[in-house]
């Protein structure tokens, strides 16, 4: 009735910008991530406990994040049939506070992973990833290492829609995200709020959706003859055109600071006297910059150059896993 999981957040290379369902979080189209290792969510969760408890790094989760954990829970305990009680959840991240990126993604492919085995569900990628997936979308790519993609799916229940492993995290081992903090302040538009006015308000939309469906089998191909060019280039499109699709929203919706361009301009900079280095950006100022083994102290004294405060060099990461010593 108790299970641990430990899950690695994910950064996307084609990103997912957009839901088609709101309440099942299905996207308006597929996209392709790589899991981060060192940074780790660790997740207990037992069932039969007196009251749902949810408690998220030290403190007792309130208001819609507490909501999500128990949708999840929910979701578990109707796949088991039932008879598993309120169940007790607590959580804790190992990223620094700067670490800029969210832990949301890493923490829910943690809770599904945990919750299923605590409530003696087998072992299921597919499973816990549509399980994540009513957390936050972006989880869904974390229940699986290495590269994944999350598609789109035609159901509308959800249930194909969910990430499959396409590579895991040995086939390019060489490969270097070196995350680089400029801002740490609380953004002012989350995600799920940004997603929304972007696919309800800008005339982008539908050309951004088309085209980010279209890049995530040439990013798979790029992937699979380990081409850090063309997944550099590819990466930094895709970024511009999420960005770009943000900002045609009315009103329009930035997300990148002086310091993003100041950074972007310097590598490319670098990259024209040689350097390979690449960029991709989430919905917040803070890049992660793409790169190889040989480069990577380079990139992080790039980014330092350009003002970052903190720098977190990730490799690529493995599957959620269960552990055995728990949280409580
Ligand atoms: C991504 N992002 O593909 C994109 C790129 C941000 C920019 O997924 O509403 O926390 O919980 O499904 O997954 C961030 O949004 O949003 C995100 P919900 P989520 O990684």
């Amino acid at each position: 009735m108790k299970a641990t999981a430990l899950a690695h957040p994910n950064i996307a290379l084609v990103k997912y910008w957009g839901k088609r369902d709101d309440a099942l979080i299905l996207p308006h189209q597929s996209s392709l991530s790589l899991t981060l290792s060192p940074l780790s969510v660790t997740t207990t969760v037992e069932f039969g406990a007196g009251a749902d408890h949810v408690e998220i790094n030290g403190h007792t989760a309130k208001g819609s994040e507490r909501e999500r954990v128990l949708r999840v829970l929910e979701a578990v305990r109707a796949e088991a049939g039932g008879g598993l009680g309120h169940a007790r959840m607590v959580s804790r991240g190992d990223f620094p506070a700067a670490a800029g990126l969210a832990s949301s993604a890493a923490g829910f492919a943690a809770l599904a992973v945990a919750a299923r085995a605590a409530a003696g569900l087998p072992a299921d990628p597919k499973a816990a990833s549509v399980l994540s997936r009513l957390g936050s979308g972006s989880a869904c790519r974390s229940v699986q290492g290495g590269f994944c993609e999350w598609r789109r799916g035609e159901r509308p229940d959800g249930t194909d829609s969910y990430a499959v492993q396409r590579f895991e995290a040995g086939h390019w081992p060489e490969l270097r995200m070196v995350v680089a903090i400029l801002n740490r302040d609380e953004k002012e538009v989350k995600s799920r709020d940004g997603m929304k006015h972007t696919v309800e308000t800008s005339p982008y939309y539908e050309a951004w959706v088309r085209d980010a469906e279209a890049e995530v089998p040439r990013a798979v191909e790029i992937i699979q003859r380990r081409e850090l060019e063309a997944l550099g280039e590819l990466a930094e499109r895709n970024a511009w055109r999420m960005h770009a699709t943000a900002l045609a929203a009315d009103p329009p919706l930035c997300y990148l600071h002086p310091g993003t361009l100041g950074l972007i301009e310097h590598l490319r900079e670098q990259r024209k006297k040689g350097m390979p280095v690449w960029f991709t950006l989430d919905a917040g100022p803070n890049p992660v910059l793409l790169t190889d083994a040989a480069h990577e102290v380079a990139a992080e004294a790039l980014a330092r150059a350009c003002g970052a405060q903190d720098v977190v060099r990730c490799v690529p990461g493995g599957d959620a896993a269960l552990k055995s010593e728990h949280l409580f």
